[in-house]
């Protein structure tokens, strides 16, 4: 497949300052009609063909201003139209007829159908699988749109925009026209034809505008979208606020489907969003699922100015739009709950996600440099690590200076299709600092590691830390600079308080933060007279691996005493991380795990601490995964060993701290009436986190099933059904609980989803068995992106014991399904193909069985450009 490559942008020769869309629908032939205003650019020969995108399209006509070109005027492919003489006018109108079947669309890319609703999905390069068309983000152009649909069908039209006209038809069809002011590149185009229940709600801006907010939904769970409407609302006053954005249109709507590749989609007024993200009650959504609406419900909505008002100059500059949207969202939900809890999940989520991304065959930059697919470029790194990025630079320049930046990103770049220089610059002029050092994190991929060691001199008074940085290579980029990284740190001395220092050489230090930026500094702090432990990447200030030489005392100090909650879970997860490692080799040579009782003593402090916020409670006492654990060694891993390891510390934590556990799991009972606010979920997050460890203890299966029959909300019932089935795998009480949760829901596909996954989650080698069976489930389905990642993908990409089973039979379910999948949908194969990607630190005999699996993908014919890129660069 073709390379495309950053050095290779060019600006197109022709423009398309507007652009008619008319729509005819229906499920096999859908006629759409695409009127341009073509614009040649200052400079470019009249003679230089006009070259459009496409993708799988059937032409019908093709017209330049009102006059029918002849077969010789052009050339077409199914992907590609070429004017080969357009007209000598630098300005022409041109008309293009093409042909879609949305029915068999099962790529859901382009105008498909979900449920008898047609939708679109545009990016990345969707549009051209509608009409042909210049569809980079570069062009852009104002939308008028003109939808035609049977009235009984489809009695709501929507696109872009404002409304601007409707009316009746023949035969039973109307019509109606959508006009969006705003110039805007093809891939926020956006068209929902159906018939769907409406919430309606409004909203009036800070200069008072009123906004017509609306939720579509299928008809009949209008009452499930209040939530998403609550959390729209709070996310356009939190914009004003904390960005000084606006809302620039007269509506703004929002439509769930069911079948839909991401989570949601940002189309400028006509946010798209997959159901799963929109619909909740108490009934049928987690809290967990509370939390992910509201973030992506924001997430899309700033997307309004943070890639539509100002979008992207090219696919490479994704995580313009895309970092720095997750980092609003990020700072909208830490406003809205508690901002200690959100950053540690923040940082659970990164390190589970982008870190093993970064470490692995798929490590890319955060602006790669080169792509084969873009659609795989939508990762942990662009996204996650991307944000990370952002909030180094207001770490950097401190919060008022950051917020004049972004001040000044908007007031420059309003209208255009930016890049990541643009982004940097705006924050040199209004610092004046230089940041061509710092923008590296953009530009090279791979985790930075600290190495750091200590020592003190009590007689000198002088406190010295020796910091050394290293990034380890990555495919393609073998050497690598020198970055900048903002180490937020403290001393903290014996009464968990900062201790203060008279100066400091070495290295520069701001606000509690010291900026490495040689290989190696020694810093020196001054008047420091007793010997402080050391809290370090406070907050995580920087995305990157600590190799720290720090007393077991020191630590332990900091997971009871620091004074700053993130870092007080970063010293305890520490710890555990270093006993599980222990441990897991302790299992290696066939030795019985043991464990220091002031590890499993502190477990029981932090659960009984009533000054501890319930969340975080839960937090700390969430055991770090088994995937974070076999991360974190890094190389030769037995996920069965790993496995065993885990179990051994959860049940001595159980065991040593039962009565602790049990009475507070007993005062945490919720009498009150179900609310998703925070405090209340962090509150049923460490009762179930504690019935998960008394679980392990005698009559633990009674007290889960009990725990599930006598739950009033899906949190609850959810988290028993997980205890029971991961837990206690075939007793009784799993077994009924199981069929009874399958009987209540079993219309309900959003809840049968976590049944999928809680059963793919049950560890060991019989667990394939039961995802194969399920496989044929009335309730799962191949073509529906929901059902295959809840029960395929948690079981490839979550369940380490289950599908690295010793005999590599994970690994052939693997092949079959993704090649099943792909059939359909390339792009959501390609995403369940990445649960390979850490391969090579598997033991060599599970290694050798996934090259056999990656070989018998890249072996087959005609594959996918998404699943090949992937395989190829999985297997380099
Ligand atoms: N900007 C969107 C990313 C996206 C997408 C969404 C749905 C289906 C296919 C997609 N390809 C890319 C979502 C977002 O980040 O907000
Ligand atoms: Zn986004």
């Amino acid at each position: 497949g073709q390379v495309f490559k950053l050095e290779d942008y060019r600006p197109t020769d022709y423009l398309i300052p507007e652009t008619g869309l008319t729509f005819r629908l229906s499920p096999e032939a859908t006629r759409v009609t695409a009127v341009l205003t073509v614009e040649r650019r200052d400079g470019i020969a009249a003679s230089v063909p006009l070259v459009l995108d496409g993708d799988g399209l059937t032409l019908g006509r093709v017209a330049i201003d009102g006059q029918t070109l002849a077969p010789t005027d052009f050339f077409a492919t199914p992907d590609q139209l070429t004017i080969t003489t357009p007209p000598a006018a630098a300005r022409f109108q041109l008309l293009i007829e093409t042909e879609l079947a949305p029915a068999h669309n099962e790529a859901l890319m382009g105008l498909y159908r979900s449920s008898n609703v047609y939708c679109t999905q545009c990016e990345a390069e969707g549009f051209r699988r509608i009409t042909y068309f210049l569809d980079r983000p570069d062009i852009l152009s104002i939308y008028t749109v003109r939808i035609e649909a049977p009235h009984h069908e489809a009695p709501l039209l929507l696109s872009n925009g404002n409304p601007a006209g409707s009316g009746e038809l023949a035969d039973g069809w109307h019509y109606a026209v959508w006009h969006d002011p705003f110039p805007k590149p093809s891939y926020l185009f956006a068209l929902v034809a159906g018939a769907l229940g409406k919430v309606a709600d409004s909203f009036v801006t800070l200069s008072g505008r009123e906004v017509e907010l609306g939720i579509f939904v299928e008809p009949g769970k209008e009452r499930l979208a209040g939530y998403a409407m609550d959390a729209l609302k709070r996310s356009m006053k939190w914009d004003e606020e904390a960005f000084g954005r606006e809302y620039d249109l007269d509506v703004f709507n929002i439509v769930a489907v069911s079948d839909f590749n991401m989570g949601a989609m940002e189309n400028k007024g006509l946010n798209i969003f997959n159901d799963k993200y929109v619909l909740a009650d108490h009934e049928t959504a987690t809290d967990a699922d509370f939390a992910n609406i509201e973030a992506i419900i924001a997430h899309e909505y700033f997307h309004n100015w943070t890639g539509n008002r100002i979008t992207c100059r090219d696919w490479f500059q994704l995580c313009l739009k895309e970092g720095l949207t997750v980092f609003r969202d990020h700072e909208f939900s830490a406003d809205q709950r508690s901002r200690a809890v959100k950053r540690i999940a923040e940082v659970r989520t990164l390190k589970a996600h982008q870190f093993p991304e970064d470490q692995g065959p798929l490590a890319h930059p955060v602006r790669p440099r080169r792509y084969r697919e873009i659609n795989n470029f939508y990762t942990a790194t662009v996204y996650e690590k991307g944000s990370e990025v952002v909030r180094m630079i207001r770490t950097i320049l401190g919060a008022e200076t950051f917020r004049a930046g972004m001040d000044l990103y908007f007031e420059r770049h309003d209208g255009e299709a930016a890049t990541i220089e643009d982004f940097i610059k705006v924050f040199e002029d209004v610092s004046g600092r230089d940041l061509s050092q710092f923008s590296l994190w953009y530009h090279q991929a791979g985790t930075p590691n600290l190495t750091i060691s200590s020592t003190h001199n009590a007689a000198a008074q002088e406190f010295t830390l020796e910091i050394e940085q290293s990034v380890p290579p990555t495919p393609s980029e073998s050497r690598k600079r020198l970055m900048h990284i903002p180490l937020a740190f403290s001393l903290v001395g014996a009464d968990g308080k900062a201790i203060e220092y008279s100066g400091v050489e070495g290295a520069s230090v701001e606000d509690g933060v010291i900026h490495i930026r040689k290989r190696r500094h020694v810093v020196r702090f001054s008047g420091v007279a007793e010997r402080p432990a050391m809290s370090l990447n406070r907050g995580f200030s920087a995305p990157v691996t600590l190799s720290v030489e720090q007393k077991a005392d020191d630590q332990f100090f900091l997971a009871g005493h620091d004074n700053d909650t993130f870092s007080r879970w970063q010293a305890f997860n520490t710890l555990l991380t270093e006993v599980l490692i222990s441990a897991f080799r302790q299992v290696l040579d066939s030795r019985q795990p043991g464990f220091a009782s002031r590890l499993i003593e502190l477990a029981g402090k932090i659960a009984g601490d009533e000054t501890l916020e319930p969340a975080y409670r839960a937090l700390a006492l969430a055991l770090p995964s088994e995937a974070d654990i076999a991360r974190d060694i890094g190389k030769n891993i037995d996920p069965d060993a790993i496995f065993s390891a885990r179990e051994a510390l959860t049940v001595a934590i159980a065991e040593a701290n039962r009565e602790i556990f049990s009475d507070l799991y007993h005062r945490l009972t919720d009498k009150d009436a179900f609310r998703p606010d925070a405090a209340s979920a962090g509150r049923r997050a460490l009762r179930n986190t504690l019935l998960d460890y008394l679980s392990l203890l005698q009559g633990g299966a009674a007290l889960a099933a009990r725990h599930f029959q006598s739950a009033t909300n899906m949190t609850d019932r959810a988290a028993a059904l997980s205890v029971l089935a991961l837990r206690h795998s075939g007793s009784p009480e799993t077994v009924k609980a199981v069929a009874d949760f399958e009987a209540k829901y079993a219309t309900d596909p959003l809840v049968m989803d976590k049944w999928f996954q809680i059963q793919a989650s049950v560890p060991g080698p019989q667990t394939i068995h039961a995802v194969r069976a399920l496989t044929g489930h009335p309730a799962f389905s191949m073509a529906n992106p929901n059902r295959v990642r809840s029960l395929v993908g948690t079981f490839s990409s979550a369940n380490q014991t289950g599908f690295h089973r010793a005999d590599g039979e994970g690994y052939r379910f693997f092949v079959e399904t993704v090649l099943q999948v792909e059939k359909r949908n390339p792009q959501l194969a390609a995403r369940l193909a990445t649960a390979l990607r850490s391969w090579r630190s598997l033991e060599p005999a599970r290694q050798g069985m996934a090259r056999e699996a990656l070989l018998s993908i890249a072996n087959t014919e005609n594959l996918s450009a998404d699943l090949r890129d992937i395989i190829e660069r999985t297997l380099a």
